[in-house]
Formats: structure tokens, sequence, C-alpha cells
């Protein structure tokens, strides 16, 4: 039988031989067969722990405890390497996957945004600063909201002049069930007078349909309007939203207005509203100058029109105005040919079109 130092001397060699090695492991996996050779199921250390069964009493008193010491140091041993190498590994991780945040994405982005869809978002982004919403409504309309509510009765000559597109089949017919393309977005303001009470402050852009088509005329385009409702409104707060609309539009300090004196059947009185421009070099500067150039229709909200949506004329005053988007971005982006607009042409729409997140704010001065 052998004597208990030499069983000490076994142990403190195996113990510095473990130890070394849990050292020189690099990396978890090779601690991990460190932990299996001495730990496993048929590792040395745990040889020794069953070891301990077949020895006389007296023997086992005495080393068990060492035996038990030694497991306990080794399993120490191995889980602090551990935490220094998995902190290690998390460590060469981070370096290795170090992203700079500040890079622009790698994919081009996704197209780009029409000047059309541009100046829309301009528009609501100007007029949200001035209290106005944004409404939308069907672009199949009926004859009601889009002619009859507007003071535009069925032998209206103004009907004709609106090249309406109707809608053949079922509602088909007489006034004022059948259906059309909306000519004007003024039914979406029929629609939120009719809705909600007043005070109200909406625009509606969107697009229209007539059956026209030349070079200065497209069968779809886009149209925003505009509509105001509250006691006391008057042609004063109409002509101070039009300016500061053009000039935060155009990006002016100033800008000269002219109203001339017009006639719709949905407002009275009735305006054209013109800005003076001027030609430099052939071409067209918006803001002041000796000429001058139209650029909306306006006017007060006719009482037939309020009393057509169960308003009374006599508690509620509106004024309203409407233009069309195409012609304004246009001007603002200086091009020359409408039909350009609808044509997808990939290259026109690269050179005219805006970046997808360069969304317009006040604060950035739109674009
Ligand atoms: C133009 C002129 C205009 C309106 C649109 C409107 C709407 C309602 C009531 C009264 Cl619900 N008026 N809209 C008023 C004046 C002019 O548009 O030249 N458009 C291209």
């Amino acid at each position: 039988m052998r004597g208990s130092s030499d069983v000490t001397d076994e142990l403190d060699r195996l113990r510095a031989d473990l130890d070394a090695r849990i050292a020189a492991a690099g990396d978890l996996a090779a601690l991990e067969a460190v932990r299996v050779e001495a730990l496993g199921r048929h590792g040395s250390v745990t040889a020794l722990l069953r070891g301990l069964g077949g020895l006389a009493p007296e023997v086992r008193r005495e080393q068990a405890p060492r035996v038990q010491a030694l497991r306990e140091a080794i399993a120490q041993a191995l889980e602090s390497r551990r935490a220094v190498l998995g902190e290690a590994a998390l460590a060469a991780r981070l370096a290795a996957e170090r992203q700079d945040m500040s890079l622009p994405a790698l994919l081009p982005p996704a197209g780009s945004i029409h000047p059309v869809s541009q100046v829309m978002d301009e528009l609501a982004e100007i007029f949200a600063d001035l209290g106005f919403t944004v409404a939308e409504g069907p672009e199949i309309e009926d004859d009601w909201h889009n002619f009859t509510a507007l003071n535009i009765p069925p032998e209206h000559p103004a009907r004709a002049m609106h090249d309406t597109f109707y809608i053949a089949g079922e509602a088909a017919g007489e006034a004022p069930g059948r259906l059309l393309l909306r000519t004007h977005t003024s039914p979406v303001q029929i629609r939120t007078m009719t809705a909600s009470p007043p005070p109200l402050r909406v625009i509606a852009p969107g697009r229209v349909y007539r059956s026209d088509s030349d070079a200065t005329h497209t069968p779809m385009f886009h149209q925003v309007e505009g509509l105001v409702v509250d006691r006391d409104t008057h042609m004063g707060h109409l002509r101070w939203t039009l300016e500061t609309f053009l000039k935060a539009f155009f990006g002016l300090e100033d800008v000269a207005l002219r109203f001339r004196p017009s006639y719709f059947p949905f407002t009275e009185p009735s305006v054209e509203v013109d800005v003076g421009c001027s030609w430099e070099g052939g071409r067209l500067t918006v803001g002041g100058g000796q000429s001058w150039l139209e650029v909306l229709g306006a006017g007060m909200v006719h009482p037939r029109v309020l009393a057509n949506c169960g308003l009374s004329p006599d508690t509620w005053q509106g004024f309203a105005f409407g233009c069309g988007i195409d012609r304004l971005a246009m001007l603002k982006y200086g091009m020359t040919d409408l039909r350009a607009f609808f044509d997808a042409d990939l290259r026109w729409l690269r050179h005219h079109g805006f970046r997808a997140l360069d969304v317009p704010t006040i604060s950035g001065s739109l674009s």
C-alpha cells in the first residue's frame, strides 16, 4: 500500500499539470477539452474520487478531503479561465464586427420622388403650419358632390366647360346620382362640410380628370384646393393666407399679389390671383417684376354652397381657392413640358426627381 505522502505528491503533480494546461488553453474549446480530461466521466480527478470508495476507512478519511479540495480547485481554475477566455472572445468579436454607423447605405435608394408628389408634400407642410389638415375623397364621384352642391345645377353652362368623363353602368342615368370622374377636388371639401361642423381648415390635393388633351392639358392632372369656414371669415383672410403660402412655396421674402375679379359658380365674389414675375435671360422668376402670372383661382364660398352643405350662411362664411399642382411644380422647378410629368421617362425622373429621404420641412426651407 502506498504511503500517504506518495498520494499527496501525486495530487500535487496532477494539480500542477492541470493548472498548467488550463493556463495554456488558448480558447474555450481547448479549455473544455481540459475539463473533460480532468472532471469528465473518464477524467483523472473523477477517477481519484471513484478510487476513494475502495480505500480503507481510515485512509479514506484522510485522503477524501484532499481529493475533494483538488476537484474544487480545478473546477475554480477552469471557471476563472473560462471567464477570461469568454471576455477575450467577446472583445475579439466586437472588434471584428465594428461598424461605422456614419457610412451611407450600400444600396442605392429605390427610385425617386416625382415632382408632383414632392410639391404635394410641400403643400401639406406649408398648410399644416397654418393649421390646415389634408382631406381626401373618392376620385369616382357622383354628380351631386362634383356639381350640384357647388351651385352648378344640371343645365349650368359650367358643366360643358368641365369636359367630364361620365361612367357608364348601373348608376349612369340622370343627375344627381350618376357617377363621373371628379373634375376638381371641390367634392372633397363638400364632403368635409357635410361631415364635420365648422370651424374648418382643410386642403384637398389629388388627381382630377377632364376629357382634354393637348400640349398644355392632360386628361388626368393634379389640383389642390383649400377651404376655410369660420365665423366672420373675409377676403382679407384669403389674401393673407395666399400671400403666406406663396412666399413659403417659392421661398420669397415678399411676393407681389394681384386679385382680378373673375367668376366661379361656387364663390362670390370670385377672383383670379396673379403673382408678380419677370423674364430674365429666357427664365421665369416668380416674386416681383414687370409682369403678372396667374397662379390661383379663389373667392368667398357662395352662400348657396354653404346652405347645400347644411351650414347657415348667416352664421358661417368661408373662403376657398384652387390651383393646378403640375403647374406649380413647373413654375418652381423650371420645367417646360407638362406631358413629361406623365411619360415615366427614367432619365427625366432621375434629373427632376427628388431623393426619397429629402422630406420637405418648413424649418429646412422645404427643398
Ligand atoms: C381654379 C379655381 C377654385 C374653389 C376652387 C371651392 C370649393 C368649395 C367651395 C367654393 Cl367646396 N370653392 N373651390 C374656389 C375658387 C376657385 O379653383 O382655377 N382651379 C384650377
